[in-house]
């Protein structure tokens, strides 16, 4: 049941019923077993399930097999790390760094590769495979070894000594792409390239930095988050890459969901604002912008919807007041918005009246995913041209390995949010990373304002703020791209 129940859409019922007519009862090979039943058409067998359902089934399983053998960024991260801490231990160990997807921050990573520079690279090979999460070593070299892990994951981990620091991190942070690209035009000068250095003429010339090996060829040093051969190199050249936004820029989040407890139209966060503001402060905010679902479209009146908003402010309110009682002022400031549903039609789930109420609103889809390009571009501009809408919240809706992107005319969108100051959010949840990079990148240079926020459902959450970061750098968005790395005094003025 539990295989089955990593497939969107399928709950327990529904892989209670499939284990027990298909006799589906070895975790490792179900999803395999399930494809080869509905290759068959023999779904049909369990008589709940309907022509519409297992078509949504199926498309559900091809999305979750197609990430196959991908984990997400922060999976792999949190695995990282902690090889990462162990190598740090060791007296050989000069410098740690992540290399190929995990240090250019795709969204998923295939393998995990690390970098160790060490004056002893023998030794510190020894100490290497001491991993005591290692379950095996594949290969195993003086300078290159390939382990798996008990997790079943596998790592590739390549030591250096300082003098070729650089040269290895360059070659093995990839992409293939952009070391193509590179080497095609080494070669034009009489260069050739490799984990070693630059050789010219048979002479090998060592680089301790990647700043170096890059300047060496007659361009700036590119960020690794932009290694994907899309114009970076060119603009090297011309030293014309963009200052890239930055963690520390950040100052504050505006897609909070608090632990209010109301009748919600999604769910509800978990964390009380308390400690939602405690982790602001350690985050180093100016400000921070709470931002639950709107209360259900269906079933509650406008005064019973009324109510329910006026009850969250108070409740909001007096939490933050005692809060800030409590600190002796600390000065975070606190926005109340609320995220809408964008309703098929694209009309916002919440009246003129109620959105009134509110400091900001973000609007989103939570709903009929599958329409049309042309359906999908009217809604999301419909949902925009509301006054009061400020934000599109994770415009495409995808959620890694398990729904596709909402099809629409994004250049459109983007010029109408130019056009009208609406704010694209980069959603920074490690399963949503939405706006995707290449999205961002257009957005971008359209000079749409972006907003990286967390989407937090809990406290904790609000550390995934640098995955936002990340992805907005991979789409070249510079500082004055994102409006929540304004100071207070200027978010003030752009909400107005
Ligand atoms: P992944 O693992 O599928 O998420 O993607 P990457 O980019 O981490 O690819 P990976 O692990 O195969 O290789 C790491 C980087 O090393 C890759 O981006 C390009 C670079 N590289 C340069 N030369 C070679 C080579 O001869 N073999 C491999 N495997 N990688 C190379
Ligand atoms: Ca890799
Ligand atoms: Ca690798
Ligand atoms: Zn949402």
């Amino acid at each position: 049941m539990f295989a089955l129940m990593e497939i969107r859409g399928v709950g327990p019922m529904t892989a209670y019923k499939l284990a027990q007519k298909f006799h589906l009862t070895n975790e490792k090979i179900a999803l395999q077993r399930l494809q080869q039943l509905i290759n068959a058409g023999k779904l049909n067998e369990i008589d709940s399930f309907k022509e519409k359902s297992i078509a949504r089934l199926t498309k559900s399983l091809k999305i979750k097999n197609s990430g196959k053998g991908r984990i997400l960024l922060s999976e792999a991260l949190s695995i990282a790390e902690d090889f990462i801490g162990y190598l740090k231990q060791s007296p050989l160990t000069i410098s740690v760094e992540p290399l190929g997807s995990l240090r250019r921050r795709l969204p998923t990573v295939g393998d995990i590769d690390l970098a160790l520079n060490t004056k002893h690279p023998e030794e510190s090979m020894v100490y290497v495979l001491s991993y005591p999460l290692i379950s095996s070593v594949i290969t195993k070299g003086d300078h290159v070894s390939h382990v798996k892990l008990k997790n079943g994951f596998e790592v590739d981990i390549k030591l250096s000594e300082p003098q070729d620091w650089g040269s290895l991190l360059q070659h093995y942070t990839g992409s293939k792409m952009h070391n193509i690209r590179l080497r095609t035009i080494a070669k034009e000068k009489g260069l050739s390239l490799s984990e070693y250095g630059i050789k010219q003429k048979s002479k090998l010339k060592h680089f301790k930095t990647e700043k170096d090996f890059y300047h060496f060829l007659g361009m700036q040093m590119i960020p690794p988050e932009i290694r994907e051969d899309t114009g970076e190199i060119e603009l090297a050249q011309q030293n014309k890459i963009p200052s890239l936004v930055d963690l520390k820029d950040i100052k504050g989040d505006l897609h909070i969901h608090s632990n209010f407890d109301y009748p919600s139209s999604h769910d509800q966060g978990t964390s009380p604002l308390h400690d939602i503001l405690d982790k602001a402060y350690q985050l180093g905010y100016e400000y921070l912008g709470i931002s639950d679902h709107n209360p259900k479209y269906f079933g509650l009146s406008e005064k019973e919807t009324e109510n329910v908003l006026f009850a969250r402010k108070k409740y909001l309110e007096q939490n933050f007041r005692a809060y800030e009682k409590a600190v002796k002022n600390r000065g975070i400031k606190l926005l109340i918005g609320l995220e809408v549903d964008i309703r098929p039609d694209g009309d916002l789930a919440l009246s003129e009246k109620l959105l009134n109420s509110l400091d900001y609103t973000i609007v989103s889809i939570h709903s009929a995913f599958d329409n049309t390009v042309e359906e999908n571009t009217e809604r999301i501009i419909a949902a925009l041209s509301h006054p009061k809408a400020l934000i599109l919240g994770h415009p495409t809706g995808r959620l890694i390995n398990h729904r596709e992107s909402l099809r629409a005319d994004w250049e459109k969108i983007f010029e109408f949010s130019a056009q009208n100051h609406k704010i694209i959010e980069v959603n920074a949840y490690p399963d949503r990373l939405d706006l995707p990079h290449d999205l961002i990148k257009i957005a971008v240079s359209k000079g749409v304002k972006l907003i990286v926020n967390t989407d937090s459902h809990d406290v904790d959450q609000m550390e995934y703020i640098k995955y936002g970061v990340w992805q907005a750098r991979k789409g070249y968005a510079g500082k004055s791209d994102v409006v929540n790395t304004l100071s207070w005094k200027n978010l003030q003025t752009m909400l107005r």
